[in-house]
C-alpha cells in the first residue's frame, strides 16, 4: 500500500523532503506513529547519506546528500529544477508544485544554492540535542512529529 516510487515518482528519492511529502500525500491513512515501511526507508536513506558510517550525518554529509538529491531531481540535466524535471508519468497534481518549493526568488527554476538553502533549517530541527549531527533516532523522531501533526488533521 505505501509504495515509495508512486508516492515520490523518482524525481523524489530525497532523503529530508522524502517523508514530508509523504506526509502531504497520505493524510487518508491516518495511524498512531510512523508506519513500518515509511521508518524503513528513511533508515535505507539515512545510511546512504551516512558517508563515513559513523552512525550520524554531519555537516558536509547533509550538503553533500542535499547536492545528491538535487542532481537527482534535475532529471533533464540542465543543472537546475523547473517544473521541465517533473516526470511525464506521474499525473500532475499537488506534487507537481513540489519542485518549485525551495524557489525562493518566484522565478520558477531551483538553483542547487536555493535548495540547499531552503532544506538546510529543516535538517537543523532534526538535530534535537543540536550537537551539529544528526542521527537516526534523530530523524525519525522529527518524522514521526511531523507524521502524527499531520494525521492529525483532516485532510482538505
Ligand atoms: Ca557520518
Ligand atoms: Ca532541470
Ligand atoms: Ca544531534
Amino acid at each position: 500500500m505505501f509504495q515509495r516510487k508512486t508516492l515520490f515518482g523518482h524525481a523524489w528519492p530525497c532523503l529530508f523532503a522524502a517523508a514530508a511529502i509523504a506526509l502531504a500525500t497520505q493524510s487518508a491513512s491516518a495511524q498512531d506513529g510512523l508506519p513500518t515501511e515509511v521508518k524503513d526507508f528513511l533508515k535505507q536513506d539515512f545510511m546512504q547519506a551516512d558517508l563515513d558510517g559513523d552512525g550520524v550525518i554531519n555537516k558536509a554529509e547533509i550538503v553533500a546528500t542535499l547536492q545528491r538529491d538535487f542532481r537527482d531531481m534535475d532529471v533533464n540535466n540542465d543543472g537546475v529544477v523547473t517544473l521541465a524535471d517533473h516526470p511525464p508519468d506521474i499525473p500532475i497534481n499537488r506534487l507537481d508544485r513540489a519542485e518549485l518549493e525551495y524557489d525562493a526568488n518566484g522565478d520558477e527554476v531551483v538553483t542547487m544554492d536555493e535548495y540547499v538553502a531552503a532544506m538546510s533549517p529543516m535538517v537543523g530541527e532534526m538535530d534535537t540535542d543540536k550537537n551539529g549531527l544528526v542521527s537516526l533516532d534523530e530523524m525519525h523522531g522529527h518524522h514521526e512529529k511531523l507524521w502524527n501533526a499531520n494525521t492529525q488533521t483532516p485532510a482538505q
